[in-house]
């Protein structure tokens, strides 16, 4: 583990860019013209890394570059090499996801920076989301994006050989996996300093939840199992600010986090985050635009998304075993296919479990502890946001510890309903 700034290593600005992407020719043929016609600007808008996007005469590109400590707090420190993990996530799923992923132009070590595609005219799906902006493709591309990774990486789609490199290779990533066991799974249930909630509204919520017993022994379990379950290998971070989108194309971004860890939780983060936007609905509402259908809209996506990675992965099952787990040639004649109907069947059903209970704490994270959403935060007025931040909350709780209310989707979506506070429109002016 590199500890901190290794040898070799300067943080980039604008300027050391522009000379960086000028040594090497294959990136500055794809920007065309000369270094000073570049325009460069830092866009970072996530918690942890710097972002630039570079636009020449001729094209553009993205780069991403780690720095010793997370970007929000310098003080945080962190070691650099998440870049390559993102790089290394970034190879191994490629052959599963093909276009649902930036293309990566150059990773380079010493810098740890990563230079992809500019993804353009894309917005990161959140902020669309709060915008009220539909994005017809999102939920379907999503999931067989899911699916695949998640299948391919598995032991149902990959020999027991790759699968414990893959381990290995990813089991280094040990600061990105603590600040997720942490900031997940552990801070919003105790006293801790990073965390922070809408206050004085939150103060009493906030308050019974680190003494709530069967909660704290629910979001525990889901921790055990993100740090014990080495399923597959994850995104690990995938809320609705790792895509990028437009109405007619989805990518997935920023898989840093990525490890060998429980499919649920990839899941459960894009759900959880769906179930955020759908409540959070009402305090974006105006006369103007009282945001009841485009709510109901976000909602309808949970469905779609279940339903098509639950076939997805089930027909790659079936159809692509190429893993160690449940051998073709255990089961290739009648009853047996029959009993694997079955198993494929329970096998989904567990990952539903899963992603309800990693969805819920993925919810709670974003409202008691430390990294919030701005579909929460941009509700200006602490009075509207608070309704939709205990709507929320309640929600979760009851998807972690009575699970059995929430047995099917129609289940959530009637449970997301019922929760949801009643839009209070104030003028947009
Ligand atoms: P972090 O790891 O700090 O969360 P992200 O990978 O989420 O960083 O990127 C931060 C922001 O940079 C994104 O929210 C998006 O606005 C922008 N961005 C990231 N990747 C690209 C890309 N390939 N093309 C265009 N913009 C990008
Ligand atoms: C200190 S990092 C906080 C959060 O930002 C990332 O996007 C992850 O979700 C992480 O937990
Ligand atoms: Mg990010």
């Amino acid at each position: 583990m590199v500890l901190d700034t290794p040898e070799g290593y300067t943080r980039m600005d604008t300027a050391s860019l522009a000379d960086y992407l000028a040594g090497l020719p294959a990136l500055r043929a794809r920007l065309g013209g000369a270094p000073s016609a570049w325009q460069i600007r830092e866009v970072g808008d996530g918690n942890l890394n710097q972002v630039f996007l570079v636009d020449g005469p001729d094209g553009s590109l993205c780069v991403k570059q780690s720095m010793p400590h997370i970007r929000a707090i310098e003080s945080w420190r962190l070691t650099v090499e998440r870049t390559s993990f993102e790089n290394a996530y970034f190879a191994a799923v490629r052959p599963h996801v093909g276009g649902l992923i930036p293309t990566i132009h150059h990773y380079e070590p010493r810098l740890y920076c990563l230079v992809m595609e500019k993804l353009e005219p894309h917005t990161v799906l959140r902020r669309g989301l709060v915008a009220g902006n539909r994005y017809p493709r999102v939920a379907r591309d999503t999931a067989e994006y899911v699916a695949r990774a998640t299948f391919f990486t598995s032991d149902l789609g990959q020999p027991l050989e790759a699968k414990l490199d893959g381990i290995a290779r990813f089991a280094p990533n040990h600061g990105l996996i603590r600040i997720t066991s942490d900031l997940v799974f552990t801070d919003p249930y105790r006293i801790n300093e990073r965390n922070r909630w809408t206050s004085p509204q939150l103060d009493a919520i906030a308050a019974e939840f680190r003494a709530d017993v069967p909660l704290k022994l629910a979001a525990a379990r889901r921790g055990q199992q993100f740090l014990s379950h080495a399923q597959a290998l994850i995104h690990g971070d995938l809320h609705t600010g790792s895509l990028m989108v437009t109405p007619e194309d989805t990518r997935i971004i920023d898989p840093e986090f990525g490890f060998y860890g429980p499919i649920g939780m990839d899941l459960g983060a894009f759900t959880g985050n769906l179930l955020m936007s759908y409540l959070s609905q009402p305090g974006h509402a105006t006369p103007e635009s009282p945001r009841d259908d485009f709510a109901e809209w976000v909602l309808a996506q949970i469905p779609i998304f279940w339903n098509h990675f639950a076939q997805r992965f089930s027909e790659l099952w079936e159809t692509q075993p190429g893993g160690d787990a449940y051998a073709p040639s255990m089961f290739a004649a009648e009853p047996s296919r029959v009993a694997m109907r079955g198993e494929r069947a329970a096998f989904i059903a567990r990952l539903y479990d899963d992603m309800l209970g990693f969805a819920a704490v993925k919810m709670i994270r974003r409202i008691l502890g430390f990294a919030h959403n701005i579909d929460f935060d941009a509700i200006a007025d602490p009075d509207r946001r608070a309704p939709c931040e205990i709507a929320t909350l309640r929600l979760a709780r009851m998807m972690l510890v009575q699970p059995e209310r929430v047995r099917t989707v129609d289940d959530l979506l009637a449970a997301a309903r019922e929760a949801a506070p009643r839009a209070q429109p104030v003028s947009s002016t």
